[in-house]
């Protein structure tokens, strides 16, 4: 298996997403909360780039059975039925329903691999079951969120403990760099993950916003088995 790594959204190359196998790791917390949210058995998440774009999809007469979810700087957006923490996606709120979901990074990121040939999305808490997913794959195209064109050290070490667990079968002279380094930070951090991701920048200014169990929920390495996939934009159970 031949890996392309990005460790931010912006580096990613626009033409190497296209028809390519992208799995999408953003784990504080985007990925965390469409995991959270399929699970819960949400039928269907709709990312969305901007905030204007997503309150225009849900008119107030559909409330009853499609949502509205996301943020912006970390918090709920005005207006909306669900923030972006993944404990919200309970399946008392969200089973059987539509989410129409815009958060900064994670959902970008989806948009913008709208042409790949497959999305998943990874998050560490159903790492097991999208490695399982995409064992197999002759080449694969990991991107990491990051934030804002910065690097999210929680998204490296989950990128790591994906190569990890793709090897043997990952060619390890396709690994760039930042691959390597990824790799580095799982060996290093793979068995300590909630300290790892609770000192990263994001852990901390969620913490900060008092989102602090959110860090505890989305560190659960493998706790879902649930591997949402994107179908014709929409994210919908594999
Ligand atoms: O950037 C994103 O997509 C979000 O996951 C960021 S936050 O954790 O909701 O602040």
């Amino acid at each position: 298996m031949n890996i392309k790594f990005y460790a931010t959204l912006e580096q990613a190359e626009r033409n190497s997403l296209q028809n390519a196998t992208v799995v999408v790791i953003d784990v504080l917390r985007a990925s965390s909360t469409i995991v959270a949210a399929i699970e819960s058995g949400a039928e269907r998440i709709i990312p969305i780039a901007d905030v204007e774009t997503a309150s225009r999809l849900v008119r107030p007469a559909e409330r009853d059975k499609k949502l509205l979810a996301g943020e912006r700087k970390g918090l709920p957006v005005p207006g909306f039925d669900l923030s972006n923490s993944p404990r919200e996606f309970t399946p008392e709120r969200v089973r059987g329903k539509t989410i129409v979901m815009t958060t900064t990074n994670g959902t970008r990121a989806i948009t913008t691999a709208a042409k790949a040939g497959r999305i998943v999305v990874c998050s560490l808490t159903n790492l097991d079951a999208a490695a399982a997913a995409l064992r197999g794959e002759s080449d694969l195209v990991v991107l990491c969120c990051g934030a804002e064109g910065s690097i999210a050290a929680e998204d490296l070490l989950c990128g790591g403990m994906l190569v990890k667990s793709l090897e043997p079968a990952v060619a390890a002279e396709s690994l760039s760099d930042a691959a390597r380094v990824a790799r580095v930070i799982a060996e290093e951090f793979g068995s300590n993950v909630e300290a790892y991701v609770r000192s990263s920048d994001h852990g901390r200014k969620l913490a900060a916003l008092g989102f602090e169990e959110d860090i505890a929920y989305c560190s659960r390495v493998g706790a879902s088995s649930s591997v949402p996939v994107v179908r014709e934009g929409v994210i919908v159970p594999r």
